[in-house]
């Protein structure tokens, strides 16, 4: 098939899983069509099976706020018929589902008709989505999306808690390339961070209030009072400058490394003994899966979709939104005893196998055949 892609081409989760996504339908032989405002960070090869399409939005000095959504829309347009795209799929309900239904309608006009994917991902639904400003037009898109995913069980009943969604919502949930991890295991240049009787802690997200980056701070403060550790900070955004003047007060700079953004995502992880995400709400969690994948084991709030993915006392352990001393406790458990630290370690790889993109591919193939009969059979009529 011929699959269109709308997606945020930052770090954040929503655009690694539509990147990646991308990648394995091309592997898998259809043609994929990446439109948005800049090559995706994931992406590293384009191909005959893999094109990048970059949306333009020119300064205009009357615009106080440039009109991406038109952009967009009419970059879909000029895309779908340029290279007959089958489906669109977009991610991140704002503004792309409601960038794809203008796209839908300015191509009906030509007797040209896609059906929409749309994937709901989470902050597009419980933190910006839900705002009253914007409530109105994300209802819509969510109701006139051909099918509507949604990337964990319970993102799907808080959408439908939130707005008054009259679609079927089918949930797909986040995955990983097993394939991609082989290599990861081999030299993780541990030593390169920490001496050997020093424990390895991470922290990977965009820094945003969203996360409680203080909590991590903090439930590393209380770790590495029992233990030697250190604590890697990966990801930018608004919390982090804040961050490192709590770790200066708290006397552990030394301790604490920031890195920023990062490309290496696995590597940093193939080091790590302990991932920390003690999020306000969190969809999925798609950070925690990979460092799952990396044998790392994972302590977090139990919110959101997090349950659906760390399991308690198995692959980590999860607490209450802001309890630091107990999520401190049930770090220094694991990490205490190295044969209980091996132990969750390889459950959090297995349970992360479980999330192959092997056992999700079908999943998101079926949704576009079924859209694409769906819509020619309406297109006949
Ligand atoms: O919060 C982020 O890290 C960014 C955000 C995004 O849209 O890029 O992440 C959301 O989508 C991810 C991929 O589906 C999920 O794994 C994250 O849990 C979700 N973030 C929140 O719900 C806060």
């Amino acid at each position: 098939m011929k699959i269109a892609i709308v997606c945020y081409p930052t770090f954040g989760g929503s655009g690694v899983v539509a990147t990646e996504l991308g990648i394995a339908l091309a592997n898998r032989g259809h043609e994929v069509h990446f439109i948005t405002y800049r090559q995706p960070v994931r992406l590293e090869l384009l191909g005959n099976r893999v094109h990048f399409h970059e949306v333009n939005v020119p300064e205009y000095p009357l615009f106080k706020y440039q009109p991406y959504e038109l952009a967009l829309s009419s970059k879909l347009v000029d895309t779908i018929k340029q290279y007959n795209i089958d489906v669109l799929h977009v991610h991140y309900a704002i503004p792309h589902a409601y960038a794809g239904y203008m796209a839908k309608k300015m191509l009906e006009e030509e007797n040209i008709y896609i059906p929409m994917i749309t994937t709901l991902h989470g902050t597009d639904i419980t933190l910006v989505g839900s705002h009253p400003f914007y409530k109105p037009a994300v209802t819509f898109s969510i109701n006139n999306s051909d099918v509507v995913t949604s990337v964990s069980e319970s993102l799907k009943k808080q959408t439908l808690e939130i707005f008054d969604v009259k679609k079927t919502i089918e949930v797909v949930p986040n995955f990983i390339d097993k394939k991609k991890y082989h290599s990861s295991f081999t030299d993780c240049q541990r030593s390169l961070m920490a001496n050997d009787d020093e424990k390895i802690i991470t922290h990977i997200s965009n820094f945003r209030k969203v996360k409680r980056i203080p909590d991590v701070i903090k439930i590393f403060y209380k770790i590495q009072k029992s233990i030697s550790a250190k604590l890697i900070m990966v990801g930018e955004g608004p919390e982090k400058e804040n961050a490192e003047k709590l770790c200066n007060s708290l006397g552990i700079a030394d301790r604490v490394v920031f890195l920023g953004n990062s490309n290496e995502i696995d590597r940093i992880l193939c080091f790590s003994d302990l991932f920390l995400l003690p999020s306000e709400t969190e969809s999925f969690g798609l950070a925690a899966l990979e460092a799952m994948m990396n044998k790392v084991a994972v302590i977090s709030s139990n919110t959101g979709g997090i349950p659906e993915v760390n399991e308690q006392g198995v692959t980590g352990y999860l607490s209450e939104v802001g309890d630091v001393d107990e999520m401190a406790a049930n770090a220094l458990k694991i990490l205490s005893d190295e044969r209980v630290l091996e132990e969750f370690k390889e459950n959090a790889y297995q349970r992360a196998l479980t999330f192959d993109i092997l056992n999700v591919l079908p999943l998101y193939e079926d949704i576009y055949q079924k859209a694409f009969e769906k819509q020619l059979n309406k297109a006949d009529y």
